[in-house]
C-alpha cells in the first residue's frame, strides 16, 4: 500500500520535506481559520462522499480527484477525518499484475491535498484596488499585476462584473470580449471572440482525416498486450515517464522484459529512455524532417543494394504520392517523396550526410535506424508531439506515416506506426469502459471568430485588427474567412490559463494591462489572476458532489467529494449562475440542473464492452438508489452496484492477453482497403495530399511557398537556422545561438501545481544546459544562469547535463512568471515570456525550436523555488 501520511514522516521523506510538508499544513489551517473560513470540522453524510469506514483510523477512504491536464489518469484516496485530509494513498483495491495493474497515481497525485487545502487557496472575492468600472482612466489598467488588492464580498462581485459587462456588451457586442475557451454561462451572457491554439498535437491538429488518419494521430496504435510482440519500439519524440505517468511506463516495461529493444530519437536521454535501456538517436529539435528524409534515402538505399527493406507491395497497396506511378488522382503536381528523395528535383539526393549538419544526427546512426525500419522487423514506430510542437513541422505528420509505410509497419501484431500520447499511451483499442455525459443545455457563442491566441495580443494593442479567421475550435480549420475585429475591451479566464500558457506572454501582460476589464476564476493567484481586476474563488474537484471519467480504455475513475467548500469559494456551475441572474437573464439557459444530478447522469451512462460487442450500462442502480439520491433517473441493470462504484471509486476492467479485447491499428484497413477505405481522398495513407496542402495554402502564412503537397525539408520562421548569422548553417553564429525548447516537467501539469511546496521541493525547475556549452560559458551546475531570446530574459539555476544534445537549451513548460518590473527578467523562467509570436506554414505554436542564449548571471543568486514565498493576498 502506497500511503502518504502527512502527520507522520514517511521514510522516503526527507526531515526537511517532512517540516516543510507540516508547516504548510498548518499554515494552510491557520490562513484558513484567519479568515473564518475553515474547513468543516465534520464530513457531512453527503451520498455522493464515498465510503468505507476504516476503523483504525477512524477515517474514511474518499476517491478524490486528480483531474488536470497531467498526462495521466489514476486513482487518488485520501482519508477524511474530523474535515481533514489524513492520509492520502493510491490504488490498492486489487494485487498489482502486469496483466490487471493498478491504477497508481504519481508524485504530483499524492500532493494534490496541497491544491485544496493550500495556504494560497483563494478564498472570497477580490477586488484590484485601482481598478473601477467604466473604463478608460478607470480601469487602471497598467497597474494590472501590481496593484494591491481588498476582500469584497460575492453581490459586490457580481454586481461590479455585471455592470462593466454590460456596459462593453452594449457598447462593443461579443466582439468586445475575449475568452481562450468560453463556457455556457459566457456564452450566454455577452458571447466573445475565441483563441484556437495548436497547443498538444502541434502541425497533427491539420488535417490529419485528409492524409488518412485518425484525428491528431491518436488511436491506431496496439493494444498494450502487443508491445511485447515488437523487436523494436522507436520512442520517438516521447517521454511517457515524464509526460503520462501512471500506468504506460509499466506497459513498456513488460515489452522490455520480454525482449523488446528500444530506440529513442530525441534531444534528451530522457527518462523514458534510460528507464528502457534504449539506443539513443539525439536530434536536433525542429530538424526532425532532415533526419527522416535522409531515413527514407537510407532505406531505399539499402533495399536497393541488399533487399529486403522496403515493402513495396505495402506501398502499393495501401498508399499514393510514394513514388510516380501510384500518384492520386487529384495531384496539381507532378512531383513525389520518393523522387524528392533521391534528388531528382533539386539535385540534392538527401543522404545522411546531408541531413548531418541539419539535424546533427550521425550518418551511421541514420543506417541503423533504416535497418530496424525494415520490412522483415516487427517494429513499432510510436511518436509523442515533441516534434511537432515545432515552426516548420507541417509535413512530419505525413512523413512519419511514409517511414512507417515503407517499412509495412500497420495493420500487423507486432509492428505499429502512430501516436503515443497521454493517459492512452502504449494502451490503443476501443474503450472497454466509458465514462457517461450528463445532460447539459446546448449554448451558442453569439460570435464565430477563432484568433490565432498568440496573434490576438498584438490585436487587443492595435485596438482591433484584420485577419484571416481560419479556425474556430480545436482541430478545427476552415478556408479563410477575412475578418476586422473592433477594439476588445474585456477578458475572461475560465478554466485556461492563458496568460501563462500562450506564446507571446510579455505582449499577453501588455495587453491584459490595455483593456477596461479583466475577470478572472481562480483557485490561486496563477498568473491570469494576477493581471486580472476582480478574482471570484472557484472550488477544486474536492469541493464538488464527484465526477466519473474515461482514464484509459480499461479504467473509468468515480470520484467524491472529500470536503464542502472552502471559505466562500464556490463552483463554476454557482458562479455561472450568479452572473447570469447579475445580468437579468435566466440561468436554466445554461445550467438547468444540479450538479449531483450531473454525477449521477455520468455515473447512470458509463459503459462496458458486453459480450455482443456492444457498450452496455457499467452500473447498477436501484429505484432506492435514486431516492436516495434525490436525483431524477431510471434503474437499469449493470455490473456493478452504485454504492460500490462509488466506494471503490470506479472500474476497471480486468484484462487478460486472449480475453478477445486486443486491437491492432489499421488491421481492418490493411485485411480489406476497399470495404474499409481510410478518411483521405483516396481512401489511403496519402504521401502527397492535395487537399491538405490547398488548405494550408490557403492561409497565405509566411513562408508557405516552401511548401510542397508531400514532406520535404523547409526552413522554420524559427528555429535551427536562425541560430546563425545569415540563417546558413555552418555559418557564423548569431546572438542567439542556441536551440531552445520546453520539455514537460515533472513538477508541474502545465501551469498547475507550480504553487504546491512540496512538489518545489521535489523539483528544482532548472534550465537543462548541456555540459560541452556550460563549460564554455563558465557555468556549473546550481548557477544562477541568464536565459535571453529576442523576445525576453529569464532567470533559472543550471542543471548541466551529459545526455543533451549540445546546443540544446531545455527551459521547463509552466512556470508561473514572476516579473522584475525594475529589469524587465522573469526570476520564474517562464517559457512564453521567452517566446514571440511568429509563426509559418499553418500557424503552429513553435514552442520547440526557439532560439535563445545563456549566460552566468552576475546578479544576485536566485533562491531556490521552494523557499520563495507563496503567493498569499492578506486583505
Ligand atoms: N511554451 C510552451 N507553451 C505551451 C506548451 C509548451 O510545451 N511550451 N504546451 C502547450 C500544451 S500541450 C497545452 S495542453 C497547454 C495547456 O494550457 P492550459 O490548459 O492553459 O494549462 P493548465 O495549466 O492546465 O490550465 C488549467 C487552468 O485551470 C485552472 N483550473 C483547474 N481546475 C479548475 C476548475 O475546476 N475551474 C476553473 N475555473 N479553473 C480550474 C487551473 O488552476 C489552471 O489555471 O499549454 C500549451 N503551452
Ligand atoms: N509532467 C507533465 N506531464 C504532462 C504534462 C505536463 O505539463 N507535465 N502535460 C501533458 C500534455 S497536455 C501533453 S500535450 C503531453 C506532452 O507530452 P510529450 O510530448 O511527451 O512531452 P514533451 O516533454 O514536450 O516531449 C516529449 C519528448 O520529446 C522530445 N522533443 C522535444 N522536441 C523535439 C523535437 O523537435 N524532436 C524530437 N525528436 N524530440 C523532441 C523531448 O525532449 C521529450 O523527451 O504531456 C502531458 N503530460
Ligand atoms: S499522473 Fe496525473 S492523475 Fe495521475 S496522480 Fe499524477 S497528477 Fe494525478
Ligand atoms: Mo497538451
Amino acid at each position: 500500500m502506497d500511503v502518504f501520511d502527512v502527520g507522520m514522516p514517511a521514510t522516503n521523506l526527507s526531515r526537511r520535506q517532512f517540516m516543510k510538508g507540516s508547516m504548510a499544513v498548518a499554515a494552510s489551517a491557520a490562513a484558513l481559520s484567519a479568515f473564518g473560513c475553515a474547513p468543516s470540522t465534520e464530513v457531512k453524510e453527503d451520498k455522493s462522499t464515498a465510503a468505507a469506514v476504516n476503523p483504525e483510523e477512524g477515517g474514511t477512504w474518499v476517491p478524490a480527484a486528480c483531474w488536470h491536464n497531467c498526462g495521466g489518469r489514476c486513482v487518488n484516496k485520501v482519508m477524511v477525518k474530523e474535515g481533514s485530509v489524513v492520509r492520502q494513498k493510491t490504488d490498492d483495491s486489487h494485487e498489482d499484475s502486469p496483466e490487471y495493474p493498478q491504477q497508481r497515481g504519481c508524485v504530483r497525485g499524492k500532493a494534490q491535498q496541497q491544491q485544496c487545502f493550500g495556504a494560497d487557496r483563494i478564498l472570497y472575492p477580490l477586488k484590484r484596488k485601482g481598478w473601477q468600472p467604466g473604463g478608460g482612466e478607470n480601469a487602471n489598467g497598467s497597474m494590472r499585476g501590481k496593484d494591491e488588492w481588498e476582500r469584497i464580498s460575492w453581490d459586490e462581485a457580481i454586481e461590479l462584473s455585471c455592470q462593466e459587462i454590460k456596459r462593453i456588451s452594449d457598447e462593443y457586442g461579443p466582439t468586445g470580449f475575449y475568452c481562450k475557451s468560453p463556457d455556457a454561462a459566457i456564452n450566454v451572457m455577452c458571447g466573445c471572440v475565441r483563441g484556437w491554439d495548436t497547443t498538444s498535437h502541434g502541425t497533427y491538429t491539420l488535417g490529419c482525416d485528409m492524409i488518412g488518419l485518425p484525428p491528431t494521430d491518436t488511436g491506431k496504435a496496439n493494444d498494450r498486450f502487443d508491445l511485447p510482440n515488437a523487436e523494436y519500439i522507436i520512442m520517438y519524440s516521447s517521454n511517457p515517464t515524464w509526460s503520462a505517468a501512471g500506468t504506460p511506463t509499466y506497459y513498456f516495461i513488460q515489452a522490455k522484459e520480454a525482449g523488446t529493444k528500444f530506440v529513442s530519437v530525441d534531444p534528451l536521454y530522457n527518462a523514458s529512455a534510460q528507464m528502457l535501456d534504449a539506443d539513443w538517436i539525439p536530434v536536433r529539435n525542429g530538424t526532425d524532417m532532415a533526419f527522416m528524409l535522409a531515413t527514407a534515402y537510407e532505406m531505399l538505399r539499402l533495399d536497393e543494394e541488399e533487399g529486403d527493406i522496403v515493402d513495396w507491395e505495402f506501398l502499393d497497396k495501401y498508399t499514393v504520392g510514394f513514388d510516380a506511378d501510384h500518384m492520386p488522382a487529384d495531384a496539381k503536381l507532378n512531383e513525389n517523396l520518393k523522387d524528392y528523395v533521391l534528388g531528382t528535383y533539386d539535385g540534392t539526393p538527401k543522404t545522411p550526410a546531408w541531413a548531418e549538419p541539419i539535424c546533427g544526427v550521425p550518418p551511421e546512426q541514420v543506417t541503423e535506424f533504416a535497418r530496424i525500419l525494415g520490412k522483415n522487423n516487427k517494429t513499432m514506430l510510436l511518436h509523442n508531439y515533441g516534434m511537432v510542437r515545432c515552426n516548420g513541422a507541417e509535413m512530419i505528420p505525413q512523413m512519419l506515416m511514409a517511414l512507417g509505410a515503407m517499412g509495412g509497419h500497420m495493420g500487423k501484431s507486432g509492428h505499429a506506426c502512430g501516436g503515443n500520447y497521454h493517459a492512452n499511451c502504449g494502451n490503443y483499442g476501443p474503450n472497454l469502459v466509458s465514462a457517461g455525459n450528463a445532460k447539459k443545455p446546448k449554448t451558442t457563442n453569439p460570435c464565430s471568430t477563432g484568433v490565432r491566441q498568440p496573434q490576438l495580443y498584438d490585436i487587443i494593442l492595435a485596438g482591433g485588427g484584420e485577419f484571416y479567421d481560419v479556425s474556430n475550435s480545436y482541430g478545427s480549420f476552415h478556408e479563410p474567412i477575412p475578418t476586422t475585429l473592433g477594439p476588445i475591451k474585456g477578458i475572461f479566464h475560465v478554466t485556461d490559463a492563458t496568460l501563462q500558457t500562450s506564446l507571446h506572454q510579455k505582449a499577453g501582460i501588455e495587453a491584459h494591462r490595455a483593456v477596461d476589464f479583466v475577470l478572472t476564476r481562480a483557485q490561486f493567484m496563477t498568473t491570469n489572476a494576477l493581471y486580472s481586476d476582480i478574482i471570484l474563488p472557484v472550488t477544486t474537484e474536492w469541493e464538488r458532489p464527484g465526477s466519473v471519467t474515461t482514464c484509459n480504455r480499461e479504467f473509468v475513475y468515480c470520484y467524491s467529494k472529500v470536503t464542502d467548500p472552502l471559505g466562500e469559494a464556490k463552483t463554476d456551475q454557482e458562479i455561472g449562475i450568479l452572473l447570469l441572474e447579475g445580468m437579468g437573464m435566466d440561468p436554466k439557459l445554461a445550467f438547468d440542473t444540479s450538479e449531483t444530478q450531473q454525477f449521477f447522469e455520468q455515473i447512470a451512462g458509463s459503459t462496458i464492452m458486453g459480450d455482443s460487442g456492444e457498450m452496455e450500462p457499467l452500473v447498477t442502480i436501484t429505484d432506492a438508489d435514486i431516492k436516495e439520491w434525490g436525483v431524477e433517473g431510471e434503474p437499469q441493470e449493470g455490473v456493478i452496484s452504485l454504492a460500490d462504484f462509488v466506494a471503490n471509486g470506479g472500474y476497471q476492467y480486468k484484462r487478460t492477453p486472449d480475453d478477445g479485447q486486443g486491437f491492432i491499428g489499421y488491421e481492418d484497413f490493411v485485411t480489406d482497403p476497399e470495404a474499409n477505405p481510410l478518411s483521405s481522398a483516396s481512401g489511403k495513407l496519402e504521401i502527397y495530399c492535395q487537399a491538405r496542402y490547398d488548405l494550408m495554402a490557403s492561409f497565405e502564412y509566411d513562408g508557405i511557398e516552401q511548401y510542397k503537397p508531400y514532406p520535404t525539408y523547409v526552413v522554420p520562421c524559427v528555429g535551427f537556422e536562425s541560430t546563425f548569422k545569415d540563417g546558413k548553417i555552418d555559418g557564423e553564429k548569431g546572438d542567439y545561438p542556441y536551440v531552445m525548447y520546453n520539455p514537460h516537467y515533472l513538477r508541474r501539469s502545465h501551469t498547475v501545481f507550480d504553487n504546491c511546496p512540496w512538489l518545489r521541493e521535489t523539483w528544482a525547475n532548472p534550465v537543462f544546459l548541456n555540459r560541452q556549452d556550460a563549460e564554455q560559458k563558465g557555468v556549473k551546475d546550481g548557477d544562477t544562469v541568464l536565459i535571453s531570446t529576442p523576445v525576453g530574459k529569464g532567470l533559472r539555476t543550471a542543471a548541466v547535463l551529459d545526455v543533451l544534445m549540445p546546443g540544446i537549451v531545455g527551459v521547463p513548460h509552466g512556470a508561473w512568471v514572476d516579473v522584475d518590473e525594475k529589469t524587465g527578467i522573469d526570476r520564474a523562467g517562464s517559457d512564453n515570456y521567452l517566446i514571440g509570436a511568429e509563426y509559418g506554414g499553418m500557424g503552429v505554436s513553435g514552442y520547440n525550436n526557439q532560439i535563445c542564449t545563456f549566460e552566468k548571471y552576475d546578479g544576485d543568486a536566485l533562491e531556490p523555488d521552494c523557499d520563495l514565498p507563496q503567493r498569499i493576498v492578506s486583505a
